[in-house]
Order: C-alpha cells, then structure tokens, then sequence
C-alpha cells in the first residue's frame, strides 16, 4: 500500500537531506553563542535560555547541560575554557533558502504526479512544504531529516481533512447512504461495513437500491447471505429510492440498528443517475453519506468523485482495492479535492479486509516503513 508514493517520498527526503547538509558544510564557521558553554557564563545564566531555541537538539541540549554540571563541580576553569573554544570552532548554521529547496521542490511535484496524487493536491503539498521549509534555521546534520520529515508530515495532516463530524452513530435507525461509480467496491464494502456493525452487536437490514446493473441484487444477497443480513428488495428497475423507504419502514418496524443503501453506479457523468441519487437522498434522509472510490483509479479517481460529491455532498469517503498495488496518491488526492475525510480502506476482498482510517494513521503509512 502506498508503495510508490512512499518511496517518492523517500527520495525527496534523501536528496534534500543532502542538499541541506551540503549547505550546512559549506556554511561559514561562526561563534557558537547558542552552543551552551562553560560554567562561567552558566553563572550568567544567559546560555541556559540561548539554548533553548535552537530546538530539534534535545540529545545534544541535555548532554551539554549535564557536562555542565560535572564540570562546575570540579572547576577546572583551563580545561571548560579550552571545551567551549572547540565548540565554538565546529559551530556551523544555514537558514534554508528558497533557491537551496526549489528545484527539488518542482522535481518532487513530478514525483507526486506520477504517484497518482492530483495536480492541484500536488501543487497544495509543494506549496506548504516549501512555506514550512524556507527559513527554518539548521545546526546540525542530526536536525535536517527531522525538519523535513516534519515539515512533510504536519504538510500531509494539513491537506487532510478530519474526520471529526462523522458519526456512525445517532439516529434509529442510522441510515448511511454509498455512492460511487459502478465496479468501484459499493456492494461489497457495504457488506464489510455491515459486517464490522454486527459485529459490535448492532443489527442491520440492508436496501438493494442498485435496481439497474444486471445480477446487482443477487451479488448483494449473496454476500450478505454469509453474514446472515437480510436484503431489502424490489424487481429490477424497479424505483430505488421506493426500495429505500421500505428498507428503513422494516428497520423501524423491527427496531433494527442501521440501514445501508446500496445504490447504483453508472456512469459518473450521467445525468439521471444524479437525480436518482437526490432522489434517493430526499425520500430516505440519510444519516450518513459515504462515497465509495477505487484507489487504482488515478488522476480520473478525483473527477469522480467530485461529481458525485456535487450530487450529494458526502460526508466521508471509503477507497477501496488499498491492498492492490496502488500508487497511493489518488487516496490524499481525493480527500483532499473533495475536502472530504476517508474513513476506511478497503484492503481485499474478504468481508473483514476494511480498515478504519485516520488523517494520522493515513501519514504514518505513507511515512512509515515498508508493510
Ligand atoms: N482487491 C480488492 N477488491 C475489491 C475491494 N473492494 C471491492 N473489490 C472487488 O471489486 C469488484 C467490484 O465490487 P462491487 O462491490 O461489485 O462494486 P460496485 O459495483 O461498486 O458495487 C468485486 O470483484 C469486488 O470483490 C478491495 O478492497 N480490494
Ligand atoms: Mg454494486
């Protein structure tokens, strides 16, 4: 999963680590004032609060203050004296400038594109790392990956929308609606997502609203089959949003948990599919609206759902085939261009492979070692 994104993300951080670091060496020795020193100016006291600011240095800071310590214990003032002159002497310190990073920067927005991430959600990644970057103060070599990888991470949480406004739960019976194009994993996502709810011992029917795709229901019955969740249905191209109504009718009836409406997929594009989709929202109200994409899809994986967002304005995104070999850039990308957040990868075909996702675990992944 994200396997090239990530190892895009690899090199950027390898070439600009070297970048830095070359800047870093060709920067002029200066007097360490923010080197913490010898106890004569720990007496002063002023050191202690210099040192705080070159932040990134903590092992380095806490060193110091200990060696201080010991040394003002045994006062030998020639030895400290002679300490904070070789300090003084290896002091190096760049500020980054935008001429050090730009050519990687442009080289890294390529990168990202062929990683299947957006132009415009390249463009926003480049844009505020290149903000975090410029002007951050290096010391040593130990801070630049750090720095970067900060820089990267906090960019990449920032593009990210939370998912602090879903709910999966409320109403009674909670009613989530999908949608998404034909073939992108509704069906069976749906059945993953029921899954996971009875699993926590809520009860759950489900709306065969897809009543145009030829076997769309028969697929759905027998997925659910498996996990014993009843099938609301109609004949085919029989009215959805009619199937809709009588899915919740049942769940109320029975005082059932949630109702999830499986809906048909089309062409993104198609006209009365979208009117069917704000009819389907109309009748049934739905406490939830998750649209479900494929993560293979690039560059075309954002223009799909942006008009299926238009439609009905979804609340949260589920991206599906993860466990494929996926580039991974579609799945920031589509979050991103949508603002919308994803709440679960679909990671196989099995009806336990849906993963809860997080803006954060999404970053770790990407950042993270190889799975
Ligand atoms: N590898 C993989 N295949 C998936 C995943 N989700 C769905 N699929 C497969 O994608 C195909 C289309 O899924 P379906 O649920 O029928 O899509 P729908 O047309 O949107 O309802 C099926 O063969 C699914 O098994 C996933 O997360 N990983
Ligand atoms: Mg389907």
């Amino acid at each position: 999963m994200f396997g090239m994104l990530r190892k895009k993300i690899k090199t950027f951080f390898k070439k600009e680590e070297e970048k830095i670091e070359e800047k870093l060496e060709q920067a002029p020795e200066e007097e360490a004032v923010e080197e913490p020193a010898g106890p004569e100016q720990i007496v002063q006291e002023e050191p202690e609060k210099k040192t705080q600011p070159s932040a990134g240095k903590r092992p380095a800071g806490k060193k110091a203050e200990k060696k201080t310590r010991k040394e003002k214990d045994s006062e030998k003032e020639k030895k400290v004296r002679l300490a904070a002159r070789v300090k003084k002497r290896i002091a190096r310190r760049i500020r980054i400038k935008e001429e050090d990073i730009a050519p990687l920067l442009e080289d890294f927005e390529l990168e990202l594109l062929e990683a299947d991430v957006a132009l415009e959600t390249a463009e926003e990644i480049v844009k505020k790392l290149r903000e975090k970057l410029v002007g951050k103060e290096i010391t040593s070599k130990e801070t630049i990956s750090g720095t970067v990888e900060k820089a990267l991470r906090e960019t990449l949480l920032e593009i990210l929308p939370a998912p602090d406004k879903v709910k999966l739960e409320g109403g009674k019976p909670f009613v989530i609606m999908v949608v998404g194009p034909n073939g992108h994993g509704k069906t069976t996502t749906i059945v993953k997502l029921a899954k996971k709810l009875q699993d926590k011992g809520k009860k759950v029917v489900i709306a065969a609203a897809d009543t145009f795709r030829a076997a769309s229901i028969e697929q759905l019955e027998t997925l659910a089959g498996r996990i014993g969740v009843r099938v609301i249905k109609h004949d085919y191209g029989a009215d959805p949003a009619a199937v809709c109504y009588d899915a919740i009718a049942h769940a109320k009836a029975r005082g059932l948990d949630y109702v999830i409406l499986d809906t048909a997929g089309r062409s993104e594009l198609n006209k009365n599919l979208m009117e069917e989709l704000r009819k389907i929202e109309r009748v049934a109200k739905p406490d939830l609206k998750v649209y479900v994409g494929e993560s293979l899809a690039g560059n075309a994986a954002v223009e799909e759902a942006k008009n299926f967002d238009k439609a009905v304005d979804f609340d949260g995104i589920i991206m599906t085939k993860a466990d494929c070999d996926v580039k991974g850039g579609s799945i920031i990308s589509v979050a991103h261009a949508t603002g919308k957040p994803v709440l679960w990868l679909g990671v196989g075909q099995g009806l336990d492979d849906l993963e809860e996702f997080t803006p954060e675990k999404l970053v770790d992944r990407i950042l993270g070692e190889d799975d």
